[in-house]
C-alpha cells in the first residue's frame, strides 16, 4: 500500500503533494513502482494535528482520485461523507485509523458500498495521543480492540472477510511499544484478518538509530520494519518508498520459497 498524502501538514511528506497534478503523478509513479493499492489521505493524522473539515478534505482527495481512476485506490477517511464520495469515485477500500469510532455513518456506507475496510488500533485521538500511552500489556490489549472492532464492523453488515486489521503503529504507542506490536505480530495474525502494518518513516525507527528527537524515520530503516513486519506475517505494508520495499519484499519472499521464482 503506498502513502499519498494530500495534505500540508503530514510528519514526513506534508505539502509535498498538496497541488492535485503533482499527487496524480505520484500516485502513478506509487503504481509504476509495485503498489498493489494506493492510499490517499488528505487529513493528517500525525500527533498533534488539528482535525479537517469534510469539505476541505473532500477538496484535497476528490480531484486526486479521479486522477488515478483506474488504479486500485484506498481512502484515508474517518469521514463518512468522504469516504462516499471517494467509493463513488472508485476507491476499493476505507482506511479508517478510528475504527469506526469517530463517524457513526461510516460503517453503513462501507457496508452498503461492499468496500473493503481497514480497522486500526489507536489509544486517544491524534492531538493528544501521544502524551501519555498506558497500557498494562500492548499486544493483548490492542488484539481485544481489533476484535471487538471486527465485531463490531460484521454487526454493522459488512462482510467479516473484506475487513484487515491494523495495530495503529505509533498511534499512542510509545516506541518500545511499537516494537513489541511487531515483535508478537503472531497474535494479531491469529484474529484470522489480514494485518496491515505502517512502520513507513514513523519517529520510533529514528530513535532505534540513536536520534531522541527524531521526528520521522529513514527509508532504509522504514524498510527493515517492513521486512520484520512481513516475517511475523502482515500481509498489507503502508509504506512511502514503494520501490525499495518492494524489492526487499520480493527477496525476503524468495528465502521464504527458498527459490528465485514463485
Ligand atoms: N499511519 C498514518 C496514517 N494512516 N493508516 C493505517 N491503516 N495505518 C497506519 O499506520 C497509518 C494510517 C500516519 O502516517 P502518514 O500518512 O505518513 O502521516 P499523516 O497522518 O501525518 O498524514
Amino acid at each position: 500500500m503506498g502513502v499519498l498524502n494530500v495534505t500540508p501538514d503530514s510528519f514526513s511528506d506534508g505539502g509535498e503533494f498538496v497541488r492535485p497534478g503533482d499527487a496524480i503523478a505520484h500516485g502513478r509513479r506509487l503504481w509504476e513502482e509495485g503498489a498493489a493499492l494506493v492510499d490517499v489521505g488528505g487529513e493528517s493524522t500525525r500527533p498533534g494535528a488539528e482535525p479537517v473539515a469534510a469539505e476541505e478534505e473532500l477538496e484535497r482527495v476528490a480531484p486526486v482520485l479521479e486522477g488515478l481512476a483506474g488504479i486500485p485506490l484506498s481512502i484515508d477517511t474517518s469521514k463518512a461523507a468522504v469516504a462516499r464520495r471517494a467509493l463513488d469515485l472508485g476507491a476499493e477500500l476505507v482506511n479508517d485509523v478510528t475504527a469506526l469510532r469517530g463517524d457513526r455513518e461510516l460503517a453503513a456506507v462501507v457496508a452498503e458500498s461492499g468496500a473493503y475496510l481497514c480497522l486500526m488500533h489507536m489509544q486517544g485521538a491524534p492531538r493528544t495521543m501521544q502524551a501519555a500511552p498506558r497500557y498494562r500489556d500492548v499486544v493483548s490489549e490492542v488484539a481485544a480492540f481489533l476484535e471487538e472492532r471486527l465485531a463490531f464492523a460484521v454487526a454493522a453488515g459488512i462482510p467479516e472477510s473484506c475487513v484487515c486489521l491494523d495495530p495503529g503503529i505509533g498511534f499512542g504507542k510509545t516506541p518500545d511499544q511499537n516494537l513489541e506490536l511487531i515483535r508478537r505480530l503472531d497474535r494479531l495474525v491469529a484474529i484470522g484478518r489480514p494485518i496491515v502494518v505502517g512502520f513507513s518513516r514513523k519517529s520510533t525507527l529514528g530513535k532505534v538509530l540513536g536520534e531522541p528527537e527524531a521526528s520521522a524515520g529513514t527509508m532504509p530503516a522504514s524498510v527493515g520494519a517492513a521486512i520484520a513486519a512481513y516475517e511475523r506475517g502482515a500481509s498489507i505494508l503502508r509504506v512511502h518508498d514503494v520501490r525499495e520495499t518492494v524489492e526487499a519484499l520480493a527477496v525476503a519472499a524468495a528465502v521464504e520459497r527458498g527459490r528465485v521464482t514463485a
